[in-house]
């Protein structure tokens, strides 16, 4: 049996919606940031050191990081998910399989930080918005017609890239990213989608 600690507000949604379009059985466990910090409370610290969330624990093994849960569950239960080996699309799917923790979240995360000190950030303000258009710029060029960003169908990529995605669109940018905003809304009006924001509660991004 799988559980997933879910966050109130985060990347452990995108978790909910692959067990959703896998059809895969799993319980949620509910775990709520903090009202004044926002951040994660000490039932996760409880769990693993980083106490961050998505963690999900199968037959009594926890499994940290969105990208390695993705992976996991993909190759238990959904390897259509990933393109095929030896083919160009499994070296784009993997790039951007790490792209989405590793790169995109990097920008967005200094906009977060550093926006809380005021005028004192002041000074890395250009270069955050940079980075941030830069990386957003890339995903909208690599989105193909189909709403999707490796291949023609849903891919465990779109999965990971869609909470950089829904950030992107959350902060008014539709304009510069038209493809992003409607691979938001494409992924929103699936059914596994809507079910995963039934069973994991509100949903700040949606
Ligand atoms: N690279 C990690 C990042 C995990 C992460 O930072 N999760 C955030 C939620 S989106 C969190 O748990 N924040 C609460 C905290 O830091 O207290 C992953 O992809 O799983």
């Amino acid at each position: 049996m799988i559980t997933v600690h879910h966050l109130n507000n985060s990347r452990s949604q995108r978790i909910l919606w692959l067990l959703e379009e896998l059809g895969v059985a799993y319980t949620i466990e509910v775990h709520q940031r903090d009202d004044v910090t926002n951040l994660a409370p000490p039932s996760l610290i409880a769990l693993h050191p980083l106490g961050k969330s998505p963690m999900i624990e199968v037959d009594g093994r926890l499994i940290t990081e969105s990208g390695a849960i993705v992976e996991y569950l993909c190759a238990c239960y959904g390897p259509h998910m990933i393109p095929n080996k030896d083919t160009d699309a499994h070296i784009r799917h993997l790039e951007m399989m790490h792209f989405a923790e590793g790169s995109a979240m990097i920008p967005i995360l200094l906009q977060l930080y550093v926006g809380k000190l005021g005028g004192a950030g002041e000074p890395l303000a250009p270069r955050i918005k940079h980075q941030l258009e830069s990386h957003f710029d890339y995903m909208e060029g690599l989105l193909r017609p189909s709403c999707h960003f490796v291949q023609d169908e849903l891919s465990a990529a779109d999965i990971m890239l869609s909470f950089p995605a829904e950030i992107a669109v959350r902060q008014n940018r539709s304009n510069r990213y038209p493809k992003l905003t409607a691979f938001v809304d494409h992924i929103q009006s699936r059914p596994a989608y809507k079910r995963a924001i039934e069973k994991g509660g509100k949903y700040a991004f949606a």
